[in-house]
């Protein structure tokens, strides 16, 4: 999820060596404790409630299928439902991974998801992806076709990028679409980035809060976009349709990251001349 600090931020930080090369461990569902599943209970039921009317409608058609309401999920049962929907799973892991290993999970449509959960403490903070994140915020539009190819292309295209000394925008990409996404969807802006659908407070921010900017998708603007990791985001970008996803997949980009490399990048809440600006619309009084 974070560039760079990736391993330094591993919740088992400095020299934690892993048992097997890529970094999965047994989800071992059965060592779960009691606590730990009404976590998951407590977090479902609060922020069911957040997503109904904002998410888009994939989200919740993905999140109906999977029947995760009562307890962590078994990675085995989840996979039957998401395998056969779209051939990806989901794999458990200690937390982050670092960037090569991630690429080479997605790039296998493996879905890399914390083995843990937060502590009952912590519902609305914290710094590593947990179970709650993964699962609740990915899998459900891991369900779908278009996110399903699109994630595998991120893969495939990590190291690719990174070879070029492209990697920032390109993991800047996945962050305004895949854990920040905004869609528009008849004619409303909806929700689809796992990041904002897993929390609590930056579901309703991101949808109707007058602070941050929401703009019209574009490819090398979102690119160019530096983003927040400690706070809501200062800009959201909202994509046409999903669709518009595999586009990305098709392209070339090489030639956009040279270009995108030689210019100057944009801050978080910066807003540029060609920025096409979404609008909330203010109900009248
Ligand atoms: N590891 N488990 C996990 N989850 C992520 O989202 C993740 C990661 N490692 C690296 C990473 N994200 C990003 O830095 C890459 O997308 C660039
Ligand atoms: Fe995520």
């Amino acid at each position: 999820m974070l560039l760079q600090t990736t391993v330094e931020l591993h919740g088992k930080a400095g020299g934690y060596v892993p048992d097997r090369p890529d970094w999965t461990i047994p989800q071992d569902w059965d060592t779960y404790r009691p606590a730990e599943h009404d976590v998951w209970r407590t977090l479902y039921q609060r922020q069911i409630k957040q997503v109904k009317g904002r998410a888009c409608a994939d989200f919740m058609a993905g999140l109906d299928r999977l029947n995760i309401a009562d307890e962590i999920p078994r990675f085995e049962r989840l996979n039957d439902i998401l395998h056969a929907a779209t051939g990806w799973q989901v794999v458990a892991v200690p937390g982050l991974v670092p960037d090569e290993v991630f690429f080479e999970h997605l790039a296998n449509r493996r879905f890399p998801a914390g083995q843990f959960i937060r502590r009952a403490d912590q519902l609305d903070y914290l710094q590593e992806p947990d179970v709650f994140h993964d699962v609740f915020g990915h899998v459900p539009m891991l369900m779908h076709p278009v996110m399903a190819d699109f994630i595998q292309a991120y893969g495939q295209g990590g190291l690719r990028a990174k070879a070029l000394g492209a990697l920032e925008p390109l993991a800047r990409l996945y962050w305004y679409t895949v854990e920040f996404g905004l869609v528009f969807e008849a004619g409303e802006v909806r929700i689809f980035g796992a990041g904002i659908l897993s929390s609590y407070s930056e579901t309703p921010y991101a949808l109707e809060s007058p602070v941050p900017n929401r703009i019209a998708f574009d490819l090398e603007r979102v690119m160019r976009t530096r983003y927040r990791i400690d706070d809501f985001q200062e800009t959201y970008f909202v994509l046409p349709d999903l669709e518009r996803l595999l586009n990305f997949t098709q392209e070339d980009f090489a030639p956009l990251y040279a270009r995108v490399l030689n210019q100057p990048t944009l801050e978080a809440g910066d807003v540029i001349a060609g920025d096409d600006v979404v609008h909330l619309s203010v109900p009248m009084p």
